[in-house]
């Protein structure tokens, strides 16, 4: 067995006036936490320095641009770095990224044991929309803060193991794990701000959200015989509800880890990333299974 020993690190609410420098202490009791309890690998929410910004509207976008960030490490994230290196600890983590060119993505890294960047991710699937929309319960910004990432799904030799990421509305698509799997991929890792109520489906609440949730992620990683990793960014922030339901997912889809409640805290799960095989082998062995020729309407526009 090769075991990867993960802990999946939820945040509670970040609110709009709380600094980098706060949720990084906060990030960084949470990594204590999993050292303690012998994890190699750590992963955080999407866009877990800042509040969920995507839901403020401003007309002009450069007033989002504090909320990004044009570099990384920087000196407010430096402290997590030099903890987790401390710790000899990888970690994942979400935020907005500005780079020097002027675009901005909702990204993710990963950053092995050593302290080194090896992998990036820039969010694909961007959910809601570009302008005001006076209909809706709250806003969904993120088509008009971020450009659709450009980075592809690709997956990383390290730690052991074959890893690779995604983010939030990612994990819906079956496409999402499907591209990582045909890489062979044993680790998803991903994390996630999702409003616990539909602002366009009255009726649409926590419960369901937390099924269609747990349905995309035990899909991906039954399809694709691979671990999952889904972390939330949970509660309250300034008045809108994020769902929690941070868990970890085996590789027959079944979840093995869920944490209770919207506050900070860690799950940690040994995952042994030789059980991969057995469906990579055999149901879902896609060398011999596969049949592309009749898959091309997926591609077609
Ligand atoms: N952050 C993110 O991608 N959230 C979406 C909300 C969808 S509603 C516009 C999600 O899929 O969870």
């Amino acid at each position: 067995s090769r075991i990867l020993t993960v802990a999946a690190a939820q945040l509670g609410p970040i609110q709009k006036a709380e600094t980098r420098a706060e949720v990084v202490a906060r990030m960084i009791a949470l990594m204590e936490e999993a050292k303690a309890k012998r994890a190699d690998f750590i992963v955080y929410p999407e866009l877990a320095l800042t509040t969920f910004f995507p839901r403020w509207y401003h007309e002009d976008r450069a007033e989002a641009d504090p909320w990004f960030e044009a570099a990384m490490p920087n000196p407010q994230v430096q402290p997590l770095f030099d903890k987790a290196l401390e710790c000899g600890m990888g970690m994942s983590f979400g935020y907005a990224e500005l780079t020097p060119e002027g675009q901005h993505f909702n990204s993710s890294i990963l950053v092995d044991k050593t302290g080194a960047i090896v992998g990036k991710y820039r969010k694909i699937h961007l959910p809601g929309h570009v302008d005001y929309d006076e209909t809706r319960a709250h806003q969904h910004l993120e088509k008009r803060y971020f450009e659709p990432g450009d980075l592809g799904f690709p997956v990383w030799r390290t730690m052991g193991g074959l890893i690779g990421m995604c983010i939030c509305n990612d994990r819906r698509w079956p496409e999402t794990y499907r591209v990582m799997g045909l890489q062979g991929v044993e680790m998803v890792v991903l994390g996630f701000n999702t409003p616990s109520v539909n602002g366009h489906r009255s009726g649409e609440g926590l419960a369901q959200r937390l099924f269609h949730h747990r349905l995309s992620v035990q899909a991906g990683a039954y399809q694709n015989s691979c671990w999952v990793v889904a972390v939330a960014k949970a509660g309250d922030e300034d008045g809108n509800h994020l769902m929690g339901g941070t868990l970890v997912v085996n590789p027959d889809g079944e979840i093995v880890a869920e944490l209770e409640g919207e506050a900070d805290g860690i799950i940690v799960v040994p995952c042994d990333l030789d059980a991969t095989r057995f469906g990579k082998e055999t149901i879902f062995d896609f060398a011999r299974h596969r049949r592309i020729e009749h898959y091309g309407a997926i591609t077609a526009q």
